[in-house]
């Protein structure tokens, strides 16, 4: 059976990408709910409900694995998930750990949307690792509006960036943590504007090395072929037909292979 994965949209597809170079024979169902984007302004009540959908969708067409691969909805919806499915159900993290263990000077700044860095599983985060670190919260709200929109849309982001970043300064920063999966596809522009003092760190790996872990442990890991030029089978979902996502998918698939 194939693994789900799903977004309020395209940033989903960043994770796809490294869970298709960990797991490239695995097939993959991806449902990106761009009809519904964003979800990070919605309410609890609201996300958790658009979710469900999603999950209700992907379960009729029969998955083994469940990943939501969207911050904000796992942020709200993930533990309801978790006791409503019987099979593996993985989330996303915002990378506070991995940027902590980067042991850099300064301050680590995660960008994610108001719901994220709202919810109760982000701020227990933050206090679990107190004492080690100062992490200065960065909501991005309309930004995954922008990186959805079709076309070009490098210069809007480009002017986005700057703005939120003007208050701080810069050589204070350490560490950016991109906390939504829409982000990282923006980490270009993002780094250009920074700097290279700054690294920059998503949960996507720590994400997919999680599902092969857990699928080993289940014993329902495809055996990994001997030859790697086997095509990885993706099927991608849009809930607003945008194709924008379907190509988006191919190129970011394709660079990190
Ligand atoms: N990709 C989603 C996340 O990781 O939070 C964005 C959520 C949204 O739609 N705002």
């Amino acid at each position: 059976l194939p693994i789900g994965v799903f977004d309020s949209g395209v940033g989903g597809i960043s994770v796809l990408a490294d869970l298709v170079h960990q797991l490239p024979d695995e097939e993959y169902i991806y449902f990106g709910d761009s009809g519904n984007a964003p979800y990070g302004v919605r309410s609890k009540d609201e996300i958790k409900e658009l979710s469900f959908n999603v999950v209700d969708y992907l379960l009729n067409l029969k998955i083994k694995a469940l990943v939501v691969a969207c911050n904000t909805a796992t942020s709200v919806a993930i533990e309801e998930l978790r006791s409503n499915l019987d099979i593996p159900v993985i989330g996303m993290e915002p990378a506070l750990k991995p940027a902590i263990e980067l042991n850099r000077y300064g301050k680590i700044v995660v960008m994610a949307t108001p719901v994220t860095l709202r919810e109760k599983k982000f701020n227990d985060l933050i206090e679990k690792f107190k004492h080690t670190t100062n992490v200065v919260k960065m909501p991005c709200p309309g930004l995954v509006e922008i990186i959805e929109k079709k076309g070009k849309y490098a210069s809007e982001i480009e002017e986005y960036i700057k703005k939120v970043f003007l208050p701080y300064n810069l050589d204070e920063i350490g560490t950016i943590v991109l906390g939504c999966t829409h982000y990282v596809f923006i980490k270009d522009i993002i780094a250009d504007i920074v700097g290279e003092n700054i690294s920059i760190v998503d949960g996507n790996l720590g994400t997919a090395r999680h599902v092969k872990h857990l699928l080993e442990n289940n014993g329902t890991l495809m055996p990994i072929s001997e030859e790697n030029c086997k095509e990885t089978k993706i099927k991608v979902i849009n809930s607003s037909n945008d194709i924008k996502m379907v190509s988006l998918s191919k190129k970011l698939i394709e660079e990190r292979l």
